[in-house]
C-alpha cells in the first residue's frame, strides 16, 4: 500500500502525538523531518504548510493540514476509529476533552516551553505561573469521571494527544525533578497502559524516546533530527 499521508515531524515534538496515532491505525505514512536545530519550522518551505510555523502538519489528499487535535480528529473520523462516532453517546464528552487538551492544557504547556513567546522581558513569572497551572490543570483531569478515555484498555485520539504531554514536563519544563506525574496516580497508570502498546512502542523506537516514555521519560535519543 502506498502512503498517502505525510507526517513533517521532528522528534519528540508535537508531531508525536499524530505518531501514535497513525502507528495506532496503523495506516501507511511517510515522514519528513522539520530540522529544529535550524529553524525549519519557520522556513519558507514550511511556512507554505502551516503558516503558524508549528509542528506537525500532516499532507493529506486534501492538502496540507495542521493544528495537533485537527488532525487527530480527521484522522479519527477518516477511518472510524479512535473517537465515539458523531451519533454515539460519548461522543460529547469526547469532544470536550479533545478540546481542553488543545485549548487548555496545550497552550499552558507551550507557556511553559517558550516563555520567551509569551513574557515581555522577564519570563520567570510566565514560567512560574505555567507551572502552576499545569498542576491545576492535571488536578482537574485527574479527578474527571466523564474522562473515562483515561482508564481504558483501547486507546482514543485523547490518549496520543496527552500521553506525550506528560512526558514533556519532565524534560523540558526546566530543571531536574520538578515534575513528578506519581502524584497524578491515575494519570500514572494511564501512561503505563499508553506505554506498552505496540502502537507507542513503534513511535518510541522511531524517535528514540526510551522504554518508559511516559511514566518515567529521558531524554531522546532519537536516530535523526533533534526535539529543539
Ligand atoms: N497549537 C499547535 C502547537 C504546536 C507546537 O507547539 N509545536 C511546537 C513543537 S512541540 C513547535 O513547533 N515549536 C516551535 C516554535 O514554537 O517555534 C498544535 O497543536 O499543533
Amino acid at each position: 500500500m502506498t502512503a498517502d499521508l505525510r507526517l513533517h515531524y521532528a522528534p519528540d515534538n508535537a508531531s508525536l502525538c499524530v505518531r501514535l496515532a497513525l502507528e495506532e491505525l496503523e495506516v501507511p505514512y511517510q515522514t519528513v523531518l522539520v530540522d529544529r536545530a535550524k529553524q525549519g519550522q519557520k522556513s519558507a518551505q514550511f511556512l507554505a504548510l502551516n503558516p503558524n510555523g508549528l509542528i506537525p502538519v500532516l499532507e493529506t489528499p486534501q492538502g496540507p493540514l495542521f493544528e495537533t487535535a485537527a488532525i487527530l480528529m480527521w484522522l479519527a473520523e477518516r477511518h472510524g476509529r479512535l473517537m465515539p462516532a458523531v451519533d454515539h453517546p460519548d461522543r460529547m464528552h469526547a469532544v470536550q476533552w479533545m478540546v481542553w487538551l488543545a485549548n487548555t492544557l496545550h497552550p499552558t504547556l507551550r507557556m511553559m516551553f517558550y516563555p520567551q513567546q509569551y513574557a515581555d522581558g522577564d519570563t520567570a513569572p510566565t514560567h512560574r505561573m505555567a507551572g502552576m497551572r499545569l498542576r491545576a490543570h492535571l488536578d482537574v483531569l485527574a479527578a474527571a469521571q466523564t474522562a473515562d478515555w483515561l482508564d481504558r484498555d483501547d486507546p482514543t485520539i485523547h490518549a496520543c494527544y496527552l500521553a506525550p504531554m506528560l512526558r514533556w514536563p519532565a524534560l523540558y519544563g526546566g530543571g531536574a525533578d520538578w515534575f513528578d506525574l506519581a502524584k497524578w496516580p491515575r494519570l500514572h497508570a494511564f501512561a503505563k497502559r499508553t506505554e506498552a502498546r505496540e502502537s507507542a512502542r513503534r513511535a518510541a523506537l522511531a524517535e528514540g524516546l526510551g522504554p518508559t516514555p511516559f511514566s518515567h521519560p529521558s531524554p531522546c535519543n532519537p536516530p535523526e533530527g533533534s526535539a529543539l
